[in-house]
């Protein structure tokens, strides 16, 4: 059985094994954990590292004295845990002041105060070592046609990452943004929805090189979308900075399932992916751990995460090493795929009769692509049977 180490960098938020089971229909199942505690434990499970939103560390609220008292515990558990902090984030959608928002909201001064905190935040998050700052825009969003003007909200938002963007520009700091797109929840619709229309969203704000995306597993599943063909475009366009990994089934609620959980196959492609595409930054699991359970049921579904991505990575190693495999992927002209398709060029395209006139349709048509023996393979591996 593969055992975590940190070499595997994998990351949790504190919000999520310190999740205490509300949902819109019951209180809390589960005491609250202490930060302190949750860095120890995660180590002791061979986590690399700890994520959390301002409000997960500091509670809202705080005076300065507590605030102070709170980072200090929580480095020194840092320190002592040997854990990093890669990333963190603003709670822009717990506090009622966010109700329509927090960047695209329609109150101007809760937009500039939710720029005020972030600013806060990201001092907090700089100082702790992080490098990847995610902002996810839970509360930016409508459930009433005619309450959110879309175009002049994206407008807004375009202002909010242009300001944080000169802000971390001028303060010299190594920090790069990560847009976590989700299609709703908590809002009906929510803006930038889905990792393609965050990609689009990027290009427009003057410092593109510094945004890219943390697409999670389930958001784009909720939005019926192949959660490995969006992260395979982010990385596409150089802009995979970081990744939320989860579980769902299907179209429904946002679940949170521990990784491996919801859709396998998905799940085993993604691995396959982030695996064989060089991505090298935190394996960051967001999900929450079933309210049934208690602290022992919490841990060892944080363990249960991490297992099952190291299951699918040994999973995914064993299907690409395979001879059959290789034949199989040849079979059904991956390497053609990887050829260009007018290396020759325009002219030569168009000067080229056996590409039109000549060009037999009928024999091309007829032409199995082999398809099914090669996921008939993959789908032996990922079940243990090769
Ligand atoms: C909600 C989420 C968020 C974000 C987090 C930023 C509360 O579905 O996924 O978790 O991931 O706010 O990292
Ligand atoms: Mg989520
Ligand atoms: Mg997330």
């Amino acid at each position: 059985m593969p055992t975590p180490t940190p070499a595997d960098k994998f990351t949790f938020g504190l919000w999520t094994v310190g999740w205490q089971g509300r949902d819109p229909f019951g209180d809390a199942t589960r005491p609250a954990l202490d930060p302190a505690e949750t860095v120890h434990r995660l180590a002791g499970l061979g986590a690399y590292g700890v994520t959390f939103h301002d409000d997960d560390l500091v509670p809202a609220g705080s005076s300065e004295a507590d605030r102070d008292a709170a980072v200090k515990r929580f480095r020194a558990a840092l320190d002592a845990a040997g854990l990093r902090v890669p990333m963190a984030t603003t709670n822009l959608f717990t506090h009622p002041v966010f109700k329509d928002g927090a960047f695209t909201a329609n109150d101007r001064d809760v937009r500039r105060h939710a720029l005020r905190k972030t600013v806060r935040a990201i001092d907090l998050a700089v100082g702790l070592g992080a490098t990847t700052y995610v902002a996810w825009g839970g509360r930016e969003g409508a459930e009433h046609g005619a309450s959110k003007d879309v175009r002049v909200a994206l407008d807004r938002l375009k202002e909010a990452f242009d300001l944080l963007g000169e802000y971390v520009h001028r303060q010299g700091y190594d920090l790069r943004f990560a847009i976590e797109p989700k299609p709703n929840e908590p809002r009906g619709d929510i803006l930038l929805p889905t990792v393609g229309h965050a990609l689009a969203f990027i290009n427009s704000l003057e410092r593109p090189e510094g945004v890219g995306l943390n697409p999670e597993v389930g958001h784009e599943q909720m939005a019926g979308l192949n959660v490995a063909h969006g992260v395979a475009q982010a990385l596409w366009h150089g802009k995979l900075f970081h990744i939320d990994l989860n579980g769902q089934s299907g179209l429904k609620y946002d679940q949170d399932l521990r990784f491996g959980a919801g859709d396998l196959r998905q799940a085993f492609w993604l691995v396959d992916l982030l695996e064989s595409s060089g991505y090298d930054g935190p394996r960051h699991f967001d999900f929450k751990p079933s309210r049934t359970e208690d602290a022992d049921g919490v841990w060892a579904s944080a363990a249960g995460c991490m297992r099952n991505y190291l299951l699918l990575k040994e999973r995914a190693a064993a299907f690409r090493a395979d001879p059959a495999v290789r034949e199989a992927l040849r079979a059904a002209r991956l390497d053609e795929l990887a050829a260009p398709t007018a290396a020759d060029g325009l002219d030569a395209l168009l000067a080229d009769r056996s590409a039109s006139e000549e060009f037999d349709v009928d024999a091309a048509a007829v032409r199995g692509m082999a398809f099914e023996q090669l996921d008939q393979l993959a789908l032996e591996h990922l079940l243990g049977a090769r």
